[in-house]
């Protein structure tokens, strides 16, 4: 089932088909000169997915306001809809990670066909106990999993098991854990109470892992708590996850770092440990400021997949991160946003298959610093959009995702459809 007319996108492509098969051809001969095969590259970003956040289809806001969009999704369903429109445009977002209770439904199997008759599957549970939701009996403003009284771990456990139950039936095959638990004022909390009060908490939802699940751990420097975070950084996270065993991993969201954190390197030791579980990519300047892949530090996001395209080329044992985009759209499209972020996160990763490993090697070797950059920076600085519109095209997608996507006038008519709701969910941001 398609949302988007494919008479439209042929249309669309038939004006620019000419030219981007021109510069297609002028690309793979310049590739060939130094031994790079085009078609395989192109194969290359054809495979590449990327899952897409359920609730990043709303749009976002900030503690002091949100500016609701025109015509934006009031349940998964809808969210669904949008999240397929997302997928047939850039052709590299097969699957949705959703958020529960948020996205909770009375019949999962339902929800289960729906994504299927749109070619989606689901990746990544994300549990939430980091707010309090209607009727619940037990608050989180003190924590959830690393709570003092016992009762809250014990809700906070039960509400991860019923994810994974929930996440069976839509046969995904992992559990994000994020907990906004922590401290806003020194000696409020006892940093190592809190963390095996935590520990202790997560054993028992591993407990419940499926045979062929995982458990992912995100961890967050800051906010909602201020002062501390009880999985505060990527040491805490990797921690946990060697303590709790084999099926848990570290989850790296690239804003919940402090400025100027070498991330790349975290994501090095963490492939390196078996423990990468996997990605939200998001871009930022100060925070967690959940702006789209790539609109900040292009080169940052290249470097991180030179690491993960190093591990693959070793063929890393393990090695299996599960990618999703994890962003707030403010002022945008969210749409537009997360075609156009997924595009840029590919971008990424065709431009870090252009690195040649064995002369990196050799520079990294006889300890030539520049040729080892200048490897890495020639790579980055080739334009290769020609290979991930030709990827699109040949998966029946458009040569230009925004110009289709505006000419469908889809957003105008979701506005019709959906007036807005005031009890619709998915504004929150992770
Ligand atoms: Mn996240």
């Amino acid at each position: 089932m398609k949302m988007i007319d494919s008479a439209l996108i042929e249309a669309q492509n038939q004006s620019q088909l000419k030219h981007l098969e021109q510069d297609y051809q002028a690309l793979g001969e310049k590739l060939a000169r130094s031994g790079q095969d085009i078609e395989a590259l192109t194969k290359a970003a054809q495979a590449f997915q990327i899952a897409v956040p359920s609730w990043g289809t709303g749009t976002g806001g900030t503690r002091f306001a949100r500016f609701p969009g025109e015509g934006e999704p009031r349940n998964i369903f809808e969210k669904l809809e949008d999240c397929a429109v997302i997928n047939e445009m850039s052709c590299s977002t097969n699957a949705v990670s959703p958020h529960f209770p948020w996205d909770k439904v009375s019949d999962f199997s339902e929800l289960k066909q729906t994504s299927e008759a749109y070619g989606l599957s689901w990746m990544g549970i994300n549990s939430n106990t980091f707010q309090d939701q209607k009727n619940q009996p037990l608050s989180y403003k003190y924590g959830s999993l690393s709570h003092t009284d016992p009762a809250v771990r014990e809700q906070a456990i039960a509400h991860n098991i019923e994810c994974i139950k929930w996440g069976q039936t839509l046969d995904a095959k992992s559990l994000t854990v994020w907990i906004g638990d922590g401290s806003n004022h020194p000696g409020q909390s006892h940093f190592q109470r809190a963390f095996e009060r935590y520990l202790s908490s997560m054993e028992k939802i591993y407990a419940e892992l499926p045979a062929d699940w995982e458990m992912h751990i995100e961890h967050k420097m800051f906010e909602p708590a201020f002062y501390s975070t009880v999985i505060q950084d990527w040491g805490s996270n990797i921690l946990a996850a060697q303590h709790l065993g084999p099926k848990c991993k570290s989850l790296v969201d690239l804003g919940h770092h402090a400025p100027n954190v070498n991330i790349e390197m975290i994501v090095s030791r963490l492939i390196q440990f078996k423990k990468l579980g996997g990605f939200h990519f998001n871009d930022s300047k100060y925070g967690d400021d959940d702006l789209d892949s790539g609109s900040l530090h292009p080169y940052q996001q290249f470097l991180i997949f030179n690491e993960l395209v190093d591990a693959e080329h070793r063929n890393q044992e393990g090695f299996a991160p599960a990618y999703m985009l994890d962003q707030s759209h403010n002022v945008t499209d969210p749409i537009e946003s997360l075609v156009n972020s997924a595009i840029e996160v590919q971008r990424s990763y065709i431009k870090a298959l252009l690195i040649d490993r064995n002369k990196l090697y050799q520079y990294q070797d006889e300890n030539d610093a520049l040729m080892a950059s200048l490897e890495l920076k020639n790579a980055f600085n080739l334009d290769v959009s020609p290979i991930l519109a030709m990827a699109r095209v040949r998966d029946g997608g458009p040569i230009n995702p925004l110009q289709t996507y505006r000419a469908s006038g889809y957003r105008q008519q979701a506005a019709e459809k959906r007036p807005a709701d005031k009890n619709a969910t998915g504004s929150g941001i992770v």
